[in-house]
């Protein structure tokens, strides 16, 4: 999740509930991307993260904003993508 407006595409499109990609799994307390980078933005909510129990994975709240829960719970997730030159048909 780079910024806000991505934020904000993301959680439109997904709703509360969902896993956002990011972690403190490895190393409790520091929040690593799926893809190992560490990036600057962050939308936690209030008082989030609050590490509560096996709380090591971010996901949207009500508002769009993050919280801290429980990886093991089933929730839909993102996948993100690099964009990729669309093949041209040879001739
Ligand atoms: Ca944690
Ligand atoms: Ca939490």
């Amino acid at each position: 999740m780079a910024n806000a407006t991505e934020n904000e595409i993301l959680f439109n499109e997904l709703g509360a509930g969902t896993w956002v990609g990011y972690s403190d799994v490895a190393v409790d307390q520091t929040w690593v991307w799926e893809d190992g980078t560490t990036g600057t933005y962050t939308n936690w909510a209030t008082d989030q993260p609050d590490n509560g129990t096996d709380a090591d994975c971010a996901m949207f709240d009500t508002n769009g904003q993050w919280e801290d829960y429980d990886c093991t719970e089933n929730y839909f997730y993102a996948c993100k993508y690099a964009t990729v030159e669309a093949a041209t048909a040879g001739g």
